[in-house]
């Protein structure tokens, strides 16, 4: 009887283990992969908004099968420290400018080149075009350990500092100007007779502040959000370059997915651009108008002085290599 009984309880036991296991399968199955994407903005910048935008695609379209976690603000690192952990599968997904990808991938330096688009529309003409996705197919092909995903607006870049109202190249003689961490915009910066400072985004506001750098350079809705506004006053309109953004992932995470998910991500991201410009346009609108109410030093060159900003970036353009200077010209024939 005894022996009954404990053969019941074995049964019993073993039975339950088998449920329990087989739940936990299910619940395994279930589970939604979860990929983080890094970005260097607050939450409500356009390109942060534009991160959502591509997450909620993402999910929407595998049924919740794959969500896109948004860290904003820089909380997974500057912008080359978080391209660095794309290439180890560490982080999947970054949006960053194309500055801090050049580094990487010097090729993308024919998409940044100083003075290169006519407008913003030319720029999306390109980027939508043959020659942008070109550029995206590209950075698989080059082993980079990047894929690139998709092209956000950023708009112009725009000199601004605490000394001096800039209004020629030669205003620009001895400052120190804080650039990106790119080799392309160090040139810019020494072409225009300044002293080029590299140094991460995260740093700049304390730079300025405490006057290790005189100056720095970017859009309006950068100048904004980062309160340097508030201790660079003078801000020259030369647009020397329009930077596109770009939201890459990592290789070895997307390695991971099937074709088909792969295939809903790289949609996904392609149909979030549009959202974005339209955030983009609104909050650039908005932060020009913040900044002039705030009574900063505007200053709007003549075109006689942007023909001598251009004139300075001549031996920048005629370094470039071959390649470089192919793409350079299929971009200025683009209508
Ligand atoms: C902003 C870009 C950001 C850059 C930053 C910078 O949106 O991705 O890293 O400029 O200057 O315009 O570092």
């Amino acid at each position: 009887m005894k022996k009954i009984g404990l053969f019941c309880m074995v049964l019993l036991l073993a039975g339950s283990l088998i449920g329990v296991l087989a739940a936990g399968r299910e619940a395994v199955a279930d589970a939604p992969i979860v990929l983080r994407l890094a970005e260097t903005h607050s939450q409500d910048y356009p390109t942060t908004q534009g991160n959502y935008e591509f997450a909620r695609l993402v999910e929407e379209r595998t049924n919740g099968r794959i969500k896109i976690e948004v860290y904003h603000s820089s909380q997974l690192g500057e912008e080359r420290a978080v391209l660095e952990q794309v290439q180890f599968g560490a982080i999947d997904f970054t949006r960053v400018s194309i500055s801090p990808l050049s580094a990487f991938v010097p090729e993308f330096d024919a998409l940044q080149m100083p003075f290169l688009y006519r407008s913003g529309e030319h720029m999306w003409q390109v980027l939508e075009g043959e020659i942008g996705r070109e550029f995206l197919a590209s950075l698989e092909e080059s082993e980079s350990g990047f894929i690139g995903l998709c092209f956000y607006d950023a708009g112009a870049r725009n000199l601004y500092n605490s000394r001096r109202e800039i209004k020629t190249v030669e205003d620009v003689r001895g400052l120190k100007i804080r650039v990106q961490e790119a080799p392309l915009m160090m040139r810019l910066i020494e072409l225009m007779g300044g002293v080029p400072t590299p140094m991460p985004f995260g740093d700049v506001y304390s730079a300025l502040q405490t006057g290790v750098i005189d100056g720095a350079e970017n859009n309006w809705p950068s100048y904004y959000s980062t309160s340097h506004y508030e201790v660079a006053k003078y801000f020259t309109q030369n647009g020397h370059t329009m930077v596109p953004e770009i939201t890459v992932a990592s290789s070895i995470s997307m390695a991971k997915l099937s074709e088909d998910d792969q295939e809903i991500i790289r949609q996904a991201a392609w149909d979030s651009m549009d959202f974005q410009k339209e955030k983009w346009a609104d909050f650039e609108a908005e932060a020009e108008q913040i900044i002039r109410d705030a009574g900063n030093i505007i200053t709007m060159p003549t075109p006689e002085a942007i023909a001598g900003f251009q004139k300075a970036m001549e031996p920048l353009y005629a370094a470039q290599p071959a390649y470089v200077q192919d793409v350079i010209a299929r971009i200025q024939a683009v209508k």
